[in-house]
């Protein structure tokens, strides 16, 4: 089994890219967190491909979530994954590994060219992220429901030590339907976390079926709120409004947001459409989804 490093030239082009974010204006932020997502969504196509497994619809609803997170919210350094002062995600929803693991090899966790032997026998790339296996991963994931209180421990953690991290957690929008995410928001809000901020894929689709057809979620915001927290609604492929509601600041509670998603984001026959959650695209629909792609060069903006 090989040990996943620090890629230092990955980890470089990373770094420009979250400076652009951090100081270039609208056009050149769009443009930038716009290559990166497309580029993430590339590597998933090929890594779902090369490995015949995977769930490419929520890996594509949540990429631009993970983009905005790690090019311009987190405080982290993916050159010491453990620094105790870098800010914590957790993606509960697991079953999106792929989305996680190309995102944090674009950051340099590890190199980009690893990606290849996503879920190959020995390989640290499990179908779902390992701790152990993966820097950048901070907790397992892959059962439904746990993610949330895991991240609600670790706020708490993070509190005791004195310490001003923040808590990211990602969370399906069929995974709320586990009871355990409602205790942990009750309690995140009886401990008033304020360094806790939950984000819900809402793309309204689950395995098999659509959410509200399964478990009713709605009204999602007024539940949320009735436990305790803050709620904000997003766009969660509008990169520039996810930056501005990821970075806002809070008040006395923990932050719930939900990010309007379309499961399947940025391919128009894979968008939205139950059957994706885990299918696999046939070398046909592989050429097609890399036409449909591609990296923009905008006038007047340097890449
Ligand atoms: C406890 C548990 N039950 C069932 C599963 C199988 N499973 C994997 S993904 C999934 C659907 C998740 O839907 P959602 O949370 O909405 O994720 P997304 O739409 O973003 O893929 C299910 C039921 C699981 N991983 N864990
Ligand atoms: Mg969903």
């Amino acid at each position: 089994m090989s040990t996943l490093e620090f890629d230092a030239a990955a980890g470089r082009d990373w770094a420009e890219r979250c400076r652009r974010v951090r100081a270039g204006d609208a056009a050149e932020r769009r443009h930038v967190l716009a290559a990166a997502a497309t580029l993430t969504r590339r590597r998933v196509v090929e890594m779902i491909t090369a490995a015949q497994a995977g769930h490419i619809g929520g890996d594509f609803s949540v990429t631009d979530l993970l983009t905005v997170l790690f090019h311009g919210v987190l405080r982290i350094d993916p050159a010491r994954p453990d620094r105790p002062d870098r800010d914590h995600v957790i993606l509960s929803k697991g079953h999106c590994a792929a989305a996680l693991y190309a995102t944090l090899a674009a950051a340099g966790y590890f190199p980009p060219a690893e990606l290849t032997t996503f879920m190959a026998p020995l390989s640290p790339l499990n179908g779902h992220p390992n701790r152990t296996k993966v820097p950048g991963v901070e907790t397992n994931t892959g059962p439904l429901g746990h993610g949330l209180p895991v991240a609600l421990g670790t706020a708490l953690g993070v509190r005791l030590a004195g310490r001003d991290s923040r808590v990211f957690v990602v969370l399906g929008d069929g995974e709320l339907q586990e009871g355990s995410n409602w205790e942990a928001l009750m309690s995140a809000s009886h401990h008033g976390l304020t360094n806790l901020m939950i984000i819900v894929d809402r793309n309204r689709l689950q395995q098999g079926a659509r959410t509200e057809e399964t478990n009713r979620l709605d009204p999602l915001d007024q539940r949320l709120a009735a436990f305790g927290c803050e709620v904000r609604i997003v766009d969660g492929h509008d990169h520039l409004a996810l930056l501005d509601t990821l970075t806002s600041a809070g008040t006395d509670r923990p932050v719930a947001v939900i990010a309007n998603t379309v499961k399947g984001k940025g391919v128009s026959f894979i968008e939205d459409r139950v059957e994706w959650h885990h299918k696999v695209p046939s070398a046909e629909q592989v050429e097609l989804a890399l036409a449909e792609l591609i990296i923009e060069e905008p006038a007047g903006v340097a890449s």
